[in-house]
């Protein structure tokens, strides 16, 4: 099916359904919440009950986008504020999962398994490669720059009217996933999108402010660090930088950072090294907490696609920009980072 019958047939399948609920991935960006917001008000549009979840989700995180305040962050909550008492099918009759690249990312994969196996529908929006294959209509183009983009085609397709909210909800999706329109993912396609929501009252300053220029001098300082460490593996011409656990606790005063601001250190911070020229490819590992690395990857201009490698590690993502986690420490051994796995 081509991408335009496949987003009229996902209109006719919200359009056939009562009570909606949008999932979008754990520990969500701009993109995720974008996502989830845009389907939402779509959905209320069309006169239907939406709920939404995010596992993880912060209550700051994109607090300006319409209903964000309104996503659920834990499976149990939702159940006790719906009042379900058991399976989500006893309660709704679709449920769209955006942005999600895997079941996993969802946090609620059996749920989700559970609720198609006594009838319920899933529609998925997504631009990641495939790697589950669940969904009752499975909208997936990894070309795309964002799954918002994605829900702009969506609107265009089936002639929806693109009012301000909508168009905030697609600017912010947009800038969050190409680095403002930096990354490569950002097509002719992209800024035609974009276009349309600003030529729609889309609020690009207020936008910019909050995704961009939100750095405070933690953040900043941990840039610095990252920066001052980033080092050149002559074999590979990867470029890495490692930041420790002792790191974070010396630069933040705290053991843990707020999803916001690992989404910065991480999307931010490794799209912006993504331009180094004289390397193939990107690598930032930090430890997540004791005993857990992550690492995110990205494919410089020209570079070498990365997704395979971090699929090769457990993770995965997009073919420039993905990422994985690892068990381990990392620590300097003879002026060189080494990951050690204590469970070996
Ligand atoms: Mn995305």
């Amino acid at each position: 099916m081509e991408m335009q019958a496949k987003l009229i047939k996902a209109l006719e399948m919200m359009r056939s359904s009562e009570r909606i609920l949008i999932i979008a991935h754990l520990r969500p960006d701009g993109d995720a919440l974008s996502s989830i917001a845009a389907l939402r008000l779509l959905g209320l549009n069309l006169g239907k009950e939406v709920s939404s979840f995010c596992q993880d989700k912060n209550q700051e995180l994109f607090d300006y986008l319409p209903g964000v305040n309104t996503i659920y962050s834990d499976l149990g909550s939702l159940k006790k504020g719906l009042g379900i008492n058991d399976s989500l099918r006893d309660y709704f009759d679709l449920i769209i999962v955006a942005d999600c690249g895997s079941l996993a990312r969802t946090a609620i994969g059996d749920d989700i398994l559970e609720f198609k196996h006594k009838g319920g529908q899933v529609i998925e929006f997504d631009h990641h490669p495939r790697i589950d294959d669940y969904a009752d209509l499975e909208i997936r183009y990894p070309e795309l720059s964002s799954t918002a983009e994605l829900v702009y085609n969506f609107i265009v397709a089936n002639k929806l009217s693109f009012n301000r909210d909508l168009a905030d909800c697609i600017l912010t999706g947009i800038l969050t996933d190409t680095g403002n329109f930096l990354y490569p993912s950002a097509s002719d396609a992209t800024m035609k999108a974009a276009a349309a929501a600003l030529a729609a009252g889309a609020r690009y300053n207020k936008i910019a402010n909050y995704v961009w220029r939100n750095k405070d001098m933690a953040m900043i300082k941990m840039w610095g660090l990252a920066l001052e460490r980033l080092k050149l593996n002559p074999r590979y011409q990867l470029a890495f930088a490692v930041i420790t656990r002792d790191d974070i606790i010396n630069i933040f005063g705290q053991d843990n950072l707020d999803s916001a601001a690992e989404s910065d250190f991480f999307s931010g911070l490794a799209g912006f090294l993504s331009n180094l020229s004289g390397a193939k490819a990107v690598m930032l590992l930090y430890e997540d907490r004791r005993g857990l690395v992550k690492g995110s990857l990205r494919s410089t201009p020209n570079g070498m696609l990365v997704g395979k490698l971090a699929r090769a590690l457990g993770g995965g993502g997009h073919e420039r920009a993905a990422g994985f986690t690892l068990p381990g420490t990392l620590e300097q051994i003879d002026n060189q980072w080494v990951l050690v796995d204590n469970k070996i």
